[in-house]
């Protein structure tokens, strides 16, 4: 087939699995012809199979806000009529699927009937999604997709609770990649993190506040107290400053590093002993699945669909949002025995095998198979 992929180039969430996505469905045989305003993040090579056209909103004076969305719809029909796609794959609903279903109706007028699934992520339904601001656009291009799925089942019922759907939505959950992240030996970093030995704790995250990362540092706090520890925060936003002040507070820098943006995020993974995420609300959870690919069990909220990913008392525990001393308690109960947390390890690896890319490339294939037959 030939694939056109519309997202944000991001580092993390929606932008990942649209790029992971793109490659793996590119090694096994499909042109893929990603469309978006800068090189995806994790686009970084050369393959036979793999496009990349650039949408440049050009700077006019009369623009206050350049129209973006009318530019990606104009690349859209350029780059469906001159590389014949057979289907567009939009991720994250704003603006994309409603760029892309205007990219349809011009196309209809030139003979070429070009269908549209849309892949709804998150914070696209649960926060931006939902705002009346954006309602009707959501609703109305999810309803005129040609298909629609959902990271999860949570996700899923979010968006039929919330907005008017017409439309079947099908879940297919976040996947992982195990040749890229998997436990990779690195005992230099770890001795340089953890010079005595300590363990390690790692958050990552874009530090919105939907990630609650305060409380990362909170639970941290608590678990400093009996267990020698360190944490790594990974990635930047607009919570990290507050993160570093309360670090401040609580007196414990020494024990906190900050990383930034990484790209090689598995090799942090890799000397990590427990993954914290106290999310708001987390539509699956990529970044915890990421961690425990590498051997790494998740402390987590409840929220969203992150109980369809980690499995309470088995790969982590699970609290309410904002309960940072059950949080706490729990990960003290992982790491204070060497066996116990052996075996989390492993029941966290065993977890992330089951979201494995060899299964769940097929499921999107046969989906667009199943698109492109009904359109
Ligand atoms: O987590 C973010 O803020 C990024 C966001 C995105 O849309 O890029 O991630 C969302 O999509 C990921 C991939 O499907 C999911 O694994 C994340 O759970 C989801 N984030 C939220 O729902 C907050």
């Amino acid at each position: 087939m030939k694939i056109g992929i519309v997202c944000y180039p991001t580092f993390g969430g929606s932008g990942v699995v649209a790029t992971e996505l793109g490659k793996a469905l590119a090694d096994n045989g499909h042109q893929v012809h990603f469309i978006t305003y800068s090189q995806p993040a994790r686009l970084d090579f050369f393959s036979e199979n793999l496009f990349y056209h650039e949408v440049s909103v050009s700077q006019y004076p009369l623009f206050d806000y350049p129209p973006y969305e009318l530019v990606l719809a104009s690349k859209l029909v350029d780059v469906v009529r001159f590389e014949k796609l057979d289907l567009l794959h939009v991720h994250y609903a704003i603006p994309h699927a409603s760029a892309a279903f205007m990219a349809k109706q011009i196309l209809a007028t030139y003979g070429i009937n070009i269908p549209v699934v849309t892949t709804l992520h998150g914070t696209d339904i649960t926060l931006v999604g939902k705002d009346v601001t954006f309602k009707p656009v959501v609703t109305f291009s999810i309803n005129k997709s040609d298909g629609v799925t959902a990271v999860s089942e949570h996700l899923r019922k979010d968006t039929y609770d919330h907005f008017e759907i017409t439309n079947d939505i099908k879940v297919i959950p976040n996947f992982i990649d195990l040749t890229r992240f998997s436990q990779k030996r690195k005992d230099h970093f770890k001795k340089a993190i953890a010079p005595n030995n300590e363990l390690i704790m790692v958050h990552t995250s874009n530090f919105r506040k939907v990630k609650r990362a305060k409380d990362v540092v909170r639970v941290f706090h608590k678990v400093l107290q009996t267990i020698p520890s360190k944490l790594l925060m990974v990635g930047d936003g607009p919570d990290r400053a507050n993160c570093e002040r309360l670090c401040r507070d609580l007196g414990i820098c020494d024990n906190v590093r900050y990383l930034g943006k990484q790209e090689a995020v598995e090799e942090i993974l890799s000397v990590a002993d427990l993954f914290l995420m106290p999310s708001e609300s987390e539509s699956f959870g990529l970044a915890a699945l990421e961690a425990m690919a590498c051997q790494v069990p998740v402390i987590s909220s409840n929220a969203g669909g992150l109980p369809e990913l980690n499995i309470q008392g088995v790969t982590g525990f699970m609290s309410n949002v904002g309960d940072v001393e059950d949080m706490a308690r729990n990960a003290v109960y992982i790491l204070e025995d060497r066996e116990r947390l052996a075996e989390f390890k492993a029941n966290a690896l065993a977890r992330a095998k089951e979201f494995d890319l060899s299964f769940i490339l097929p499921i999107y294939e046969d989906y667009y198979r199943e698109v492109i037959e009904k359109n």
